[in-house]
């Protein structure tokens, strides 16, 4: 079972690329991102509050979004394996992700960690906002908050992972298929 873990900063690259291994290796593509907006959509009461901390690019409390996952797993028992696209993204996050992956007798196969400067971040999210619609999208202040976020709470887990041996650390910056083609060849190694 092929359970892979993409990591990077926002804008990273995490949703476009997962899009692809999602295809390649028949995955089933687990974005806390896109399940929290479907919340929102939705008007849950948990999409509201999620709402009101991702518009400040704060992350939304560990409890939500394990929870969200853990039904994601209970509801795929049967899956040839998984893509975790923004989760995890603190060390209680990845704790909880071992744990729930231990009870149904597998676990993480490897992460893959894009890398690209913080620059090169903020003008992809300034230019993805102004079609996207997403508002944590639109200003540069929210997603320096955002990259700040994951400086200080996220970008510990590179160790977490590193020590589990892992980890591999991605080009993020280029073009999207010669990324890919880099993602499969760390795949093909795991
Ligand atoms: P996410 O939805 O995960 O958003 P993200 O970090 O911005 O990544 P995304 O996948 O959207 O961007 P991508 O790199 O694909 O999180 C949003 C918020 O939800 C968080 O701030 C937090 O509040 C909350 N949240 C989510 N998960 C959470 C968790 N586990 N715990 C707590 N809170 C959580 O793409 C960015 C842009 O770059 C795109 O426009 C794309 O087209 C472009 N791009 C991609 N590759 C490129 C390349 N090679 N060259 C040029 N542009 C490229």
């Amino acid at each position: 079972m092929l359970n892979l873990v993409l990591f990077g900063p926002p804008g990273a690259g995490k949703g476009t690329q997962s899009a692809m291994l999602v295809e390649k290796y028949n995955l089933i593509h687990l974005s806390t991102g896109d399940l929290l907006r479907g919340e929102i959509a939705a008007g849950t009461e948990l999409g509201l509050e999620a709402k009101k901390l991702m518009d400040q690019g704060i992350l939304v409390p560990d409890a939500v979004v394990i929870g969200m996952i853990r039904s994601k797993l209970q509801q795929n028992p049967n899956a040839g394996g998984f893509i975790f696209d923004g989760f995890p993204r603190t060390v209680a996050q990845a704790e909880a992700l071992d744990y729930l992956l231990n009870e149904s007798g597998t676990s993480i196969s490897g992460m893959l960690a894009l890398v690209v400067e913080e620059e090169e971040l903020v003008s992809r999210l300034l230019n993805r906002g102004k079609d996207s619609g997403r508002s944590d999208d639109q200003n540069e202040d929210i997603i320096k908050n955002r990259i700040k976020e994951y400086n200080a709470k996220t970008a510990p887990l590179a160790e977490f992972y590193n020590h589990q041996g892992k980890y591999t650390a991605i080009k993020g910056v280029g073009k999207i298929e010669e990324i890919s083609a880099s993602l499969n060849d760390a795949i093909t190694a795991m």
